[in-house]
């Protein structure tokens, strides 16, 4: 297992290269070229700029996190060969850097979603995420991201640019008539075209699921449950088709047992990539996101550690969203405090269940 920490670039995080290296255990980044629109290829000059930075600090950057997919490709527009081929050449690149993993979603138009990014938790007056489902119905998308801008402070938040933004009701427009098995095809479509550069250059592409965990805005959605998941993978059996297992993304759907699709995936060489979090529910389809600490959710982060340990102990971690605590500001869930405490819990757990007995 490496630990890393995710990083945005000094330009997009209050975190800096010298506070992950301090971090005990933490021996690279999730790395990201803020300024890359989805579709654009990522120069070699673009990426050695980059991991001079990163190596500079002390540190690896083995896995990208994310190159994001153009939305033709979800759509399946004829357009879509200029991107993917596009795609390649970024794979062909940043293989030349050492990275071996790159993380992506296929959820269309809109990423992960919250309903309120800075709720204060009245029991101790720390800061967390929240998601309640009756708050998205009703709503269109548009007036939902201008919520949740508002409540960013001053970041552009990920997979929210504003330039995706502006062609948002467009977009939305041409899901009309896309079902989740076309969804399914179009991702088959270009796993398959991507996968010869994958397996030579051993890159492995790590799809991160839908958050939260199930359709959302009438959109088609394939990345929330254990049987949407075989099915990518059978649609595409190359050995570079991989998932980042995301405990917090999945484990807001309650038909989700985390650790045995940790036990599932994991045995069948599938996971690249985990990234650790806690929930807290809070009613059906009401959610915080609570600090990684089992007992401050409803994840039992014990068993999902032992079962990455059992049977992908080669694999990409970080901590994922944390609270906002200590007075810290920053991108939302993305704060330095609490989640460099939850590197150290998750890095103590996996020293738990891998001593010998
Ligand atoms: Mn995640």
């Amino acid at each position: 297992m490496k630990m890393t920490f995710r990083w945005f670039g000094e330009e997009s995080d209050s975190v800096s290269l010298q506070d992950i290296r301090q971090i005990p255990g933490v021996s690279g980044v999730m790395g990201f070229l803020d300024y890359k629109a989805p579709g654009e290829v990522w120069t070699e000059d673009e990426i050695s700029a980059y991991m001079e930075k990163v190596h500079g600090a002390g540190l690896e950057c083995e896995v990208i996190e994310s190159v994001n997919i153009h939305e033709d490709i979800k759509l399946g527009l004829p357009s879509r060969d200029v991107y993917i081929e596009n795609y390649c050449a970024t794979i062909r690149n940043l293989s030349r850097f050492g990275v071996k993993v790159i993380i992506y979603n296929f959820m269309p138009v809109i990423d992960w979603l919250r309903t309120d990014l800075a709720r204060v938790n009245p029991e101790d007056g720390s800061v967390s995420m929240f998601f309640d489902n009756s708050k998205v119905e009703g709503l269109s998308p548009p007036d939902f991201v201008e919520s949740m801008q508002e409540g960013s402070n001053g970041f552009s938040l990920p997979g929210w640019e504003p330039e995706r933004m502006a062609e948002l009701k467009t977009t939305l427009e041409q899901y009309r008539n896309i079902s989740p098995e076309m969804l399914l095809e179009n991702f088959s479509y270009f796993m398959n075209k991507i996968a010869p550069v994958c397996e030579e250059t051993g890159i492995k592409m790590a799809c991160h699921p839908d958050d939260p965990s199930w359709p959302i805005f009438g959109l088609p959605r394939i990345g929330y449950s254990r049987e949407w998941f075989d099915r990518m993978i059978e649609a595409c059996p190359s050995p570079c088709n991989t998932l980042c297992l995301c405990t917090g993304s999945l484990g807001s759907n309650r038909d989700n047992s985390i650790p045995e699709l940790i036990r599932h995936f994991g045995s069948m060489g599938r996971i690249s990539c985990l990234h650790i979090r806690n929930v807290k529910f809070m009613g059906d389809r009401v959610f915080r996101e609570s600090a990684h600490y089992s007992g401050d959710g409803d994840l039992n982060m014990l068993e999902i550690v032992r079962a990455a340990a059992q049977t992908c102990p080669e694999v990409y971690v970080r901590p994922d969203h944390g609270r906002m605590i200590w007075g810290e500001k920053g991108r939302p869930g993305y704060g330095l405090y609490d989640r460099a405490l939850g590197s150290q819990y998750i890095l103590g757990l996996w020293e738990a269940v891998s001593a010998p007995c």
